[in-house]
């Protein structure tokens, strides 16, 4: 096929293990380092396309490198056309099911693909996906893990460093008067202007999230987060019903089935999108036409660098989730000013690895 457009040389990744500043216990397991799988695409006329994926244990990230190096076989010499592009990746990955890791490559490949074809065309991504690259609302989501709540709040009060207006703090312990006193610390220590969002990663069954909600209501809190397992949308939203506070789901839709389930039983007042479940670039902009179609705004999940753009290009952006994970790799790393995230204005998405440092903490 001739699209006179660019073409695919080949894919390759890199697993790396990086050191975090503020090490993040959830209520599921603790993540004392940011395991990624770096994608990089090449075009036949040498432009790199770059995405990363959050991997969440070593031996996944490790377990990636010679899946996107298959990929690439199967794939190289395809015109770098997204949308066909997305649809050969769902075909090459149908028998084994486009979930969990898969995903992850599925959409760090979109993403890595759209960040070569915005620098062909020479716009930054926003840009080149049709927005101004406008500055957007950012919580700092760094640490605030489960400790005691008087270092929870001490950590809290350091994360407004840079003007931040919003932190995240992890809940989601055995006994939920401990969440509670971390939840009083944490709010009394933060002027009453700064959000606090709390995040149970799915810790609670149906029956207490239906208590802990409303204990919750007059505490201060912005959103709760994924109280329940996340895909039970019909308890999700009788909890949302009972809740004065808005419930926040999303990180975990892979792909746009389940979020349209979700947003058709009401599951939750706002949604966010993580761009590696989500389905990279691609499955984010049909996502966001999904959300705007149910009048659900939007936020982001991890991946900061390239979801400042989508955010940017988003009907009823909500708050962009600042971590720094991927800082030490980073030749540019996010900018954040006044609390707000500041799109790069390089063409692409903005990600380019600083070689030295991932040949230091190379996963082999
Ligand atoms: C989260 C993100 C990444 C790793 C662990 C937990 C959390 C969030 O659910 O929303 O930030
Ligand atoms: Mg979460």
């Amino acid at each position: 096929m001739h699209t006179n457009g660019p073409v695919l040389r080949s894919m390759t990744a890199t697993a790396v293990k990086l050191p975090m500043k503020r090490p993040l216990g959830t209520s599921a397991r603790s993540i004392n380092e940011a395991c990624l799988l770096l994608v990089d695409v090449l075009t036949q006329d040498g432009i790199q396309g770059h995405a990363y994926a959050f991997c969440y244990q070593a031996a996944i990230a490790r377990s990636l490198v010679p899946i996107v190096a298959e990929l690439s076989e199967q794939l190289a010499g395809s015109p770098l056309l997204p949308v066909d592009l997305a649809y050969a990746v769902a075909r090459h990955f149908r028998l084994p099911g486009l979930t969990g890791p898969l995903a992850m490559v599925a959409s760090s490949v979109d993403t890595a693909v759209w960040d070569a074809l915005a620098k062909s065309a020479g716009k930054p991504l926003a840009v080149y996906l049709g927005a101004s690259p406008q500055p957007i609302p950012a919580y700092n989501s760094n640490g605030l893990g489960l400790m005691p709540a008087e270092a929870a709040a001490d950590e809290a009060e350091a994360l407004l460093a840079d003007g931040f207006a919003a932190v995240k703090l992890r809940l989601g312990r055995t006994n939920f008067e401990l969440d509670l006193a971390a939840v009083r610390a944490v709010r009394r220590r933060l002027p009453d202007s700064i959000r606090l969002m709390v995040d149970f990663n799915q810790a609670l069954t149906f029956s207490d999230a239906m208590l802990y909600a409303l204990a919750l209501d007059d505490e201060g809190i912005y959103w709760i987060e994924e109280p329940i397992r996340h895909d039970d949308y019909a308890h999700m939203a009788q909890i949302a019903q009972a809740a004065r506070t808005p419930i926040q789901i999303g990180e975990n839709f892979t792909g746009l089935a389940p979020m349209a389930a979700a947003l058709e039983a009401r599951s939750s007042d706002y949604v966010m999108l993580d761009l590696d479940r989500i389905g990279g670039v691609t499955g984010w902009q049909r996502a966001s036409g999904l959300a705007s179609a149910y009048n659900r705004e939007v936020s982001s999940h991890l991946f900061p660098e390239v979801s400042v753009h989508l955010l940017a290009a988003t009907p009823g952006r909500h708050w962009l989730e600042y971590v720094d994970w991927a800082d030490p790799i980073l030749q540019q790393p996010l900018r954040i000013k006044d609390g707000l995230a500041i799109p790069s204005s390089v063409p692409g998405n903005g990600l380019a690895w600083n070689d030295d440092v991932v040949a230091k903490y190379r996963l082999t």
